[in-house]
């Protein structure tokens, strides 16, 4: 037996639970309650981020205190996770006394060894709102606030500073000694050759606000929401029975947008809190976005959808579970997926209605007879095997924090168990009056069957019950030192039973199929990328703005093109450049000891939250190009224009940076 660990980000207060957010979640559960039929010790956390400007002025504008809207959005996620089936074993919020305490005695220690200091954070202010803005929130050109219209001033606001830029050399040498510690592998290289481009200093406390946990000794202070929400995956265990108990996290589950912040600066923390390599976290998770209609799920762009409501119009007794199992099917771990309202009908009827559901179907009519095991011929041997090898593949998958190739196994062996119904037909030997056979057909079916149940109840917990019970199995309860995965199938003892009961997916008439897409398609505004092709297929392209055909451009030689180094590069870091708007500073790894430095006219096209981690081809060799005083660009995206459009060339996530492209 041993103990697993696992956590999701704690999720802003100035949102609610959406299918984005309850990716995460569920993706936690599902490997939760994996390890817990494996017999783990398996402990799941999850909680909400409450401090920061951002909360303060949300309540501010509700005409509420911090800690009220705290109090009720953060009850929303509490009740939101177990309607999804989620049962995380904590639920911390930073601003709890426990957690208060907890984060200041890592402060303390940071402080006392000498890796706090007290210094000056520069950044823009605008004196009628008395507060810091960047310059993404500021209206450009100018820095003009938003509110007052008047430009920002740049301003010093005392603050502390945490040396990060001391543990760049025991980061990587971390790192080198542990290459798990991110996944998968491409992020962990973003990550190594980010601190190996050289780490500052970074201001971990504000003064200009206070909702927040105070600086101890220094209560003018409180501290920078992140050191505060990192912490929560220690402080959560400080009190009994987790104390002790569970530390350090098995896996820190978290959004690739996110994972700068776990991956470097969290065990930068511990490191400098005094925790040993050994102590540190094992490993940081990092998956894709749940997109819709094309983009990223998010309140921002207003395209959010309810997984409770949605998990209702589905099906008001399984639907929870058709939820989780299209969300951990149909967007490979790691990768960004397009959640849509088809997929979910297509799987429904497909995978979880054809070829799961109607299993337990094709063997109802034989329920409440008496079940006679026998001896086994080739096709029960198959289909034995068949189990055993989905329970093998599945179990080696979710070991490696993969749900999805684990149900693509399950669904491999499923279709061999229908492929094998058909075979043996038990309603014609019922037919040929051969009894003996119908009730060994029956219950090899019914054994596999129930194997099946376990491998899916990760993910289908309530769809696992529910059949197990129409089986005559008994309830599965996971317990801790003992294995309950079916690497070895179960037997039916002589004379048990099955036990009628209504399908568990029965099928949606066109009705009730109708009103789900209309109630659950995107948007218009965010039509989905195929929608899009669609359409560009059939209208004809605008013709360019002067009218004037593609140009063309004299042959060159095979040799003249095999002078250009293209290469795959994946975007590092991503900033604006004070005072030009069209130009981005960028570093790309290029698959060198360092990455580039690139500038880029992309300003205008894209925003450099969404380039950071993108993967893009690269021309390697063009001469160095100077953009204005140390603006020196080392290389040059490839882009493609149409009219006012500007995109990047996109490549294969599989390629690795530095790949040549020929
Ligand atoms: O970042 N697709 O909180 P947050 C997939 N408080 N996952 C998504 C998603 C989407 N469209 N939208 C959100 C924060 N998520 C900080 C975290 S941790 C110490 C502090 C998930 O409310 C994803 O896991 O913005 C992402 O990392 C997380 O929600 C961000 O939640």
């Amino acid at each position: 037996m041993s103990t697993y660990y696992i956590t999701t980000p704690i999720y802003y207060i100035n949102d609610v639970p959406h299918l984005g957010s309850a990716y995460t979640t569920v993706a936690c559960d599902v490997l939760k309650r994996y390890h817990a039929l494996r017999g783990d010790d398996a402990f799941f956390l999850t909680g909400t981020d409450e401090h920061g400007l951002k909360i303060q002025r949300a309540a501010a504008e509700r005409g509420m205190s911090p800690k009220e809207l705290a109090d009720e959005v953060s009850r929303v996620f509490e009740e939101t996770w177990p309607k999804l089936g989620c049962e995380p074993n904590d639920f911390i919020r930073t601003s709890s006394a426990r957690h208060q305490h907890g984060v200041q005695e890592l402060w303390r220690r940071i402080a006392a060894k000498g890796d706090i200091y007290l210094g000056h954070y520069e950044g823009l202010y605008c004196v009628g709102c008395e507060a810091y803005y960047t310059e993404k929130e500021l209206e450009q050109p100018g820095n003009r606030c938003p509110l007052h219209k008047t430009a920002a001033e740049t301003v010093k606001e005392e603050s502390y500073f945490f040396r990060l830029a001391n543990y760049g050399e025991r980061l990587l040498r971390f790192y080198e000694e542990n290459p798990a510690f991110v996944e998968p592998e491409g992020r962990m290289n973003e990550v190594k050759s980010f601190v190996a481009g050289g780490l500052q200093d970074l201001s971990v406390s504000r003064t200009t606000f206070d909702w927040g946990v105070p600086v101890p000794g220094d209560p003018r202070h409180v501290m920078y929401v992140w050191f505060d929400a990192l912490s929560n995956y220690w402080t959560a265990l400080q009190e009994p029975p987790s104390r002790g108990r569970y530390w350090p996290a098995s896996v820190h589950v978290v959004g690739k947008d996110i994972l700068r912040f776990h991956a470097i600066y969290w065990p930068a923390f511990l490191m400098a809190a005094g925790f040993s390599d050994a102590e540190l976290p094992r490993k940081v998770l990092a998956h894709g976005f749940l997109t819709y209609g094309g983009h990223k799920m998010s309140k921002s762009l207003r395209n959010t959808v309810s997984p409770v409501a949605l998990a209702e119009a589905v099906s008001p007794t399984v639907g929870v579970d058709v939820v989780r199992y299209c969300l951990m099917r149909s967007i490979s771990f790691g990768q960004d997926g397009d959640f849509s309202i088809d997929d979910v009908l297509g799987r429904y009827g497909t995978d979880l209605g054809n070829t799961f559901g109607n299993l337990l179907h094709r063997i109802h009519p034989f329920a409440g007879e008496t079940l006679a095991p026998a001896n086994d011929g080739p096709l029960e041997t198959g289909l034995r095997e068949a189990a055993r090898t989905a329970a093998r593949a599945a179990a080696e998958a979710f070991d490696a924090s993969s749900p999805t190739r684990a149900l693509e196994a399950i669904w491999v062996g499923l279709m061999l168990a229908n492929a094998y119904i058909d075979k043996t037909a038990p309603w014609a030997a019922r037919k040929q009056g051969d009894e003996a056979r119908v009730s060994h057909i029956v219950t090899a079916m019914a054994e596999v069957l129930e194997a099946y149940t376990v491998m899916v109840a990760p993910v289908m917990p309530k769809v696992a019950a529910l059949m197990r019970e129409q089986l005559g199995a008994t309830v599965l309860v996971p317990q801790v030192g003992h294995d309950s995965w079916p690497f070895e199938l179960p037997t039916r003892a002589a004379g048990s039973r099955l036990v009628k009961g209504e399908p568990v997916f029965p099928r949606h008439d066109k009705d009730v199929a109708a009103a789900l897409k209309e109630q659950f398609s995107p948007p218009p505004e965010t039509k989905t990328p195929r929608e899009d092709a669609v359409a560009a297929k059939t209208a004809p392209l605008a013709p360019e703005p002067n009218g004037a055909a593609v140009e063309t451009k004299p042959a060159i030689s095979y040799d003249d093109f095999a002078k250009l180094d293209l290469r795959v590069g994946v975007i590092v870091s991503a900033e604006r450049i004070l005072r030009k708007d069209r130009l981005l500073d960028l570093l790309v790894e290029v698959g060198e000891a360092q990455p580039r430095r690139i500038i880029a006219g992309i300003a205008l096209a894209y925003t450099p939250e969404e380039l950071r981690g993108k993967r893009i081809a690269v021309l390697c060799n063009l001469a160095p190009r100077e953009f204005g005083k140390g603006l020196v660009s080392h290389g040059m995206l490839m882009a493609a224009s149409h009219g006012e459009l500007l995109k990047l060339v996109a490549v294969p996530e599989e390629l690795p940076a530095g790949s040549p492209i020929k």
